[in-house]
């Protein structure tokens, strides 16, 4: 026994220590097979493979771009009081709280084998993290012979031990997530790509697209704007060296393209905007840029699709299965596999090196990042990711509109306010916006001018507004002349549906 620690203490110090150096360790050995297939990593996109898409929804609303994070730091603190009685468990009952150990190791070998896209080295990390964090809590917790060892020998050693364990934890794992994105990192391809200029470019965006008023959301989303949603724990690394497109299932002549191919090809440069079925009323899950791509509808037509062929299903490098209506694809729109957004080649967290996009249809059921399969199959024959996971198979984006400017619980003097916001219908447009102050009259709204259908809408609405509170809403109305129903529904499983509105007080 220590003196001055209780046997309590130490075993619980010991398995925190012991948990560090195998999870330490474990990172080390993943920069060796690949980032997924640490145990952290592999047990976090486990429980983001089993979460209800309600709960996921919920993360994506509270944490939004952060709900990765939150649920890595969430495993890692769930993780500290478990080790610590492990620990205390093994400073008592060697064996038992080591079979706790043990089992903590294999839950991490299982969830790395299981992944989908796993290899067969994915379970190794976990093992190897699983062996050495054993060992260590083996030497934390040995006692040396109380005949023949001098007194405050013990306490010293399990010091000097226990430092040398958050050290090896530290320059393990830390280590171990710097080599991880130096062996992987997709960046050192993506600077050396160079995007041909396209056969055909983007119609000419009109003078004032942007109306440039405060608080307004640009026109144009920057990327560092742009809002990014996907499963991945880590962002899967495709270099374009060994990028290769494979298109199959119910076609004629079956084609796979490099990516030095798939360049070579007419490129098209369109402003496009994307939005994401989660996206509540109001939400910032929407952006517009201008994208670079191949035509999706010639290659498919090269490939010689059968009549029967009523769904393509969109494969990802880490797993993601997306799909998308055969027909929308070929109905004349600028369906793509956009190999560039905003002028530069994609950025890795957007789909680098390929991802596709069909305006008017939201993100999960069309615009697949880091592709490398194309299957035409039916919609009969398979179901996507998020089908069985609550969302409809088919999901042309809903028309709808926000206030960006006043924001809800702004102050305004009176007098002349500008009411401003977007209004999206991709690929049918937007034909009318109307804003509505408390109970008055709908009253119409300036629209910006768009090059196209398949973007978004600036609009303004010159307000006189009187002291008090006011509750601001809007609505749009589409080209086909359907305006946006005030019926408010949840985003699962098509699209949120509502009025937004903007509480102001005035004066
Ligand atoms: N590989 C992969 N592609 C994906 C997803 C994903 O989870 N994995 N999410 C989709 C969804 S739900 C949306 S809304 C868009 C978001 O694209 P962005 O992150 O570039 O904005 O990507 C789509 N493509
Ligand atoms: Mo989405």
């Amino acid at each position: 026994m220590l003196e001055g620690m209780g046997r309590r203490t130490t075993g619980a110090v010991a398995g925190v220590l012991a948990g560090a150096v195998a999870l330490g360790v474990a990172e080390l050995a993943a920069a060796f097979v690949r980032p997924e297939s640490a145990p952290v990593e592999a047990v976090g996109a486990g429980v983001v493979r089993l979460t209800p898409a309600a709960v996921k929804d919920f993360a994506i609303r509270t944490f939004g771009a952060y709900d990765k994070t939150a649920l890595i730091v969430g495993i890692l603190v769930l993780l500290v009081p478990i080790a610590a009685l492990l620990g205390m468990l093994a400073a008592r009952r060697r064996w038992i709280g080591m079979l706790g150990f043990a089992a903590f190791g294999l839950l991490g070998v299982v969830a790395a084998a299981v992944q989908p896209d796993a290899g067969p080295l994915d379970p190794v990390p976990s093992l190897v993290g699983a062996v050495v964090g054993l060992g260590t809590l083996g030497l934390l917790l040995r006692t040396p012979d109380p005949e023949i060892t001098p007194e405050g020998y013990e306490r010293r050693r399990f010091l000097a031990l226990a430092g040398a364990s958050v050290a090896a934890a530290a320059l393990a794992g830390y280590g171990g997530r710097a080599l991880q994105k130096a062996r992987f990192a997709a960046d050192r391809s993506r600077a050396a790509v160079r995007i041909p200029r396209a056969a055909s470019p983007a119609p000419p965006v009109p003078a004032g697209a942007d109306l440039r008023l405060p608080g307004l959301s640009p026109w144009r989303t920057g990327d560092a704007d742009f809002y990014r949603v996907d499963t991945a724990l880590t962002l899967p690394q495709v270099a374009a060296e060994t990028w290769r497109l494979t298109v199959h299932g119910r076609v004629d002549h079956p084609v796979t393209l490099t990516y030095e191919e798939l360049l070579k090809r007419p490129l098209i440069e369109r402003d496009i905007t994307l939005c994401c079925v989660s996206n509540p009323v109001g939400g910032p899950y929407i952006g517009n840029a201008r994208w670079t791509g191949v035509r999706l509808a010639d290659l498919l037509r090269e490939a010689g699709v059968h009549p029967d062929a009523d769904q393509i299903v969109s494969r990802s490098a880490d797993g993601m299965t997306i799909g998308t209506p055969t027909a929308v694809v070929l109905d004349g729109r600028d369906a793509m596999l956009a190999v560039a957004m905003n002028g530069v080649p994609l950025p890795i967290k957007h789909g680098f090196p390929v991802r596709m996009l069909v305006p008017g249809l939201y993100g999960y059921v069309s615009a697949c990042k880091w592709l490398v399969d194309l299957e035409l199959t039916t919609f009969a024959d398979y179901d996507a990711y998020w089908v069985p996971r609550g969302y409809s198979a088919q999901a042309p984006v809903k028309t709808e509109s926000r206030i960006d400017t006043p924001r809800d619980g702004a102050r305004r003097p009176a007098g002349r306010v500008a009411v401003a916001g977007v209004a999206w219908a991709q690929h049918k447009g937007i034909s009318r916006v109307e804003v509505r102050v408390d109970d008055g009259p709908w009253r119409p709204a300036r629209l910006a001018p768009v090059p196209t259908a398949d973007t978004w809408r600036q609009w303004v609405y010159d307000w006189d507004a009187t002291p008090g509170d006011h509750v601001l809403r809007v609505r749009a109305t589409d080209s086909t002349g359907y305006t946006q129903t005030g019926a408010q529904a949840d985003v699962a499983p098509n699209g949120a549906t509502g009025w937004h509105s903007a509480s102001v007080t005035v004066g």
